[in-house]
């Protein structure tokens, strides 16, 4: 029987030089790499605690952050036929104004160049079909903190003379206040406008107390931060975009939602309820302007999922969502959640959502095939 093209969707790397700058940082996001003793990588602000001793913060880098060898090494090891690269959180939120727009064009070139460079080595006459061999796609990354929203519709529009980048990566905080801020109008029309997809992913989660505090970060690690917060996060910044009206003024706007929309095809119902309770919007008797559309229907027109939601009742909510299967792509985050012990080379993160999979659409070899890479293919046009 043939295996059906796996395309991973949802795949991060911090190119060297990125590597180099959180080297040079001392603030989160940064790298401590101490001469003797391993490197680690402190991403989360819940994990810069000074109570916590600095060896034994965030978590440990290795070469698969940024080698690009190793990804394709993995990918290998995992059946996977294409992926499609993005940077990792925090991206380029954190940076200083002047310096955004220097550092999205190094980055983005950087990420075009490993992709151009890697096909060029393996489909020299761009003959061969995906199947079979490994490929490379990239989504950039945006200058969002840079002086003026110019600088980011400039770069989106560069970006689509870029043969390999199919999309663009962004944050929850937007220009720094949400996704709900008028400010990303203009953002928004360029992505609309290029068709660029945009991969919402989350990074801030929720105030640490809301976990606990330092205390449950030394007793629970990133279990809080990782399996509720990011979700939630991803969940708020979609809603608030839906209640700013954003996908009544951009209804071509298409976004994949990491971690399959986080809880949002469990909530939506009830994100709908609330809208439709709600006093304060003109059609209820008030006076703001609420959203016009359904929930349902942006589900259905403007949103896609990832299937990287480790069970089977999540993929079912988001297939319910999406109304249908042609709307969720298979990823892996990696390369987060590694396995914990040396030298283990299959990666459970990974198995589990191919089982996920499996066992959501058993029998039915077709759906199976397009959530793995056929619905990625068409969508972001990888052939
Ligand atoms: O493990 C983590 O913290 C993460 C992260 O930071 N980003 C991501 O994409 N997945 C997991
Ligand atoms: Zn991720």
């Amino acid at each position: 029987m043939s295996r059906p093209l796996v395309v991973d969707i949802h795949t991060h790397v911090y190119p060297p030089s990125y590597m180099a700058m959180l080297r040079a940082r001392k603030t989160v996001p940064y790298i401590h790499d101490p001469v003797n003793g391993e490197p680690r990588l402190i991403i989360l602000s819940s994990d810069d605690d000074p109570a916590i001793p600095i060896d034994q913060r965030g978590r440990p880098v290795d070469s698969s952050y940024s080698d690009i060898n190793v990804k394709l090494n993995f990918m290998q090891q995992h059946g996977i036929d294409c992926s499609v690269i993005s940077l990792a959180n925090p991206w380029l939120d954190f940076l200083e104004p002047p310096e955004a727009q220097k550092w999205a064009e190094q980055i983005n070139n950087d990420l075009e160049v490993t992709c151009a460079k890697h096909n060029a080595s393996t489909n020299p006459d761009k003959t061969l079909p995906l199947q079979g061999r490994s490929t490379l796609f990239a989504f950039a990354a945006l200058p969002l903190s840079a002086p003026s929203p110019q600088i980011i519709v400039d770069e989106i529009k560069r970006l689509k003379t870029l043969p390999h980048i199919r999309g663009v990566i962004m944050g929850t905080s937007g220009l720094g206040s949400g996704l709900d801020d008028d400010r990303l109008g203009p953002i928004w029309a360029a992505l609309e406008e290029t068709q660029l997809l945009l991969f919402l992913h989350p990074h801030y989660g929720l105030p640490s107390e809301a976990f606990g505090g330092a205390e449950a970060t030394g007793r629970y690690g990133h279990v809080l931060p990782l399996a509720l917060g990011f979700p939630l996060e991803t969940t708020i910044a979609v809603t608030r975009m839906l209640l700013a009206r954003v996908f009544d003024e951009f209804p071509r706007l298409q976004i994949l939602l990491a971690h399959s929309g986080g809880t949002l095809p469990f909530l939506a119902g009830r994100i709908e309820s609330c809208i439709l309770h709600e006093r304060k919007f003109v059609q209820n008797g008030g006076d703001v302007p609420g959203p016009q559309r359904s929930i349902w229907g942006v589900l259905k027109t403007n949103i896609f999922l990832d299937a990287v939601v480790y069970g089977v009742a999540g993929l079912k909510a988001a297939v319910t969502v999406g109304g249908g299967t042609d709307r969720l792509m298979f990823g892996t985050d990696h390369p987060f959640f590694p396995p914990l012990n040396e030298g283990e080379k299959e990666w459970l993160s990974v198995t589990t959502n191919y089982k996920a999979i499996d066992e959501t659409f058993e029998g039915e070899k077709d759906t199976v095939a397009a959530v793995l890479g056929g619905n990625a293919a068409r969508v972001l046009n990888l052939e």
